[in-house]
């Protein structure tokens, strides 16, 4: 049977900061129907960027930031790479092994039916909800309400940062403006939502192991600001010289 995916061309894109023991494994297990992979390392000072050499998998193409710039300016450098080698959909997966490729078929079908330009996974909606640490789904909770306010759009887990956006979407915002560190995926959705596009969210399973968040309870304040923010119609400080 061919993968729902098959007639668009699919990248993935790996945010990752300090991930030397788990940015192999996440790259190993992305599926064949993955045409491209890239990785930005956002100028880790540990063994991260030799991991991703020592993959051998002709599809990865690992980007270096000379200084560290954030989670949201990496994932601009990932977008604009990819759309550069002619990508159709651009999925985000974080460097920490924390998304299951399994997953990703639900996540692609929304855009290759026609029903949607972006597809967040909504970890609420699967039955495993009870992995993510509770006040991660409180704190989820509240900023996906004020998310959903300033936008307009109906979101329920904001910060899940497993993503599928498509090429044409990524061209109508200013990707250059977006809010370069924590709080990137709440800008992104008022982004989205003031350039008319269609937003989806899909069950996907929460994966807590062995990983280290660099999240901080104080984030849930950063990322409020961010939103009120963009509500208010100030423009966030810009993430990236594109
Ligand atoms: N490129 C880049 N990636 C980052 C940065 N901070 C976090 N990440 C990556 O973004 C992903 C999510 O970050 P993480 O701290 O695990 O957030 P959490 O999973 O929401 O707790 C992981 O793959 C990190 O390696 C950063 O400053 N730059
Ligand atoms: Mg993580």
């Amino acid at each position: 049977m061919r993968p729902v995916w098959n007639d668009h061309r699919v990248a993935i894109i790996v945010p990752a900061y300090r991930e030397e023991h788990l940015i192999a494994e996440t790259l190993r297990r992305l599926p064949p129907c993955v045409d491209d992979i890239v990785v930005v390392d956002d100028a880790s000072p540990d063994g991260t960027s030799d991991a991703v050499r020592a993959v051998s998998d002709p599809r990865v193409t690992l980007l270096r930031h000379p200084e560290n710039r954030g989670v949201g300016a990496a994932i601009v450098t990932g977008y604009q790479r990819a759309l550069d080698r002619g990508a159709d959909i651009l999925v985000v997966m974080a460097g920490d092994n924390q998304m299951d490729p399994d997953d990703l078929a639900l996540l692609l079908e929304p855009i290759h039916a026609g029903e949607a330009d972006y597809v967040k996974g909504n970890r609420f909606l699967h039955p495993e909800v009870r992995a993510m640490p509770w006040p991660r789904r409180l704190a989820g909770r509240w900023l996906a309400r004020l998310t959903s306010l300033a936008s307009g759009l109906d979101v329920d887990d904001s910060q899940c940062g497993y993503t599928a956006l498509t090429a044409s979407a990524a061209r109508r915002i200013p990707l250059a403006e977006l809010w370069p560190r924590y709080g990137y995926p709440n800008d992104l959705l008022l982004l989205l939502a003031r350039a008319g596009c269609r937003v989806r969210e899909v069950p996907v399973r929460p994966v807590y192991a062995n990983e280290q968040s660099g999240v901080r309870p104080w984030h849930a304040l950063v990322v409020a600001g961010v939103i009120l923010r963009r509500w208010a119609g100030v423009t966030p400080r810009g993430s990236a010289v594109l």
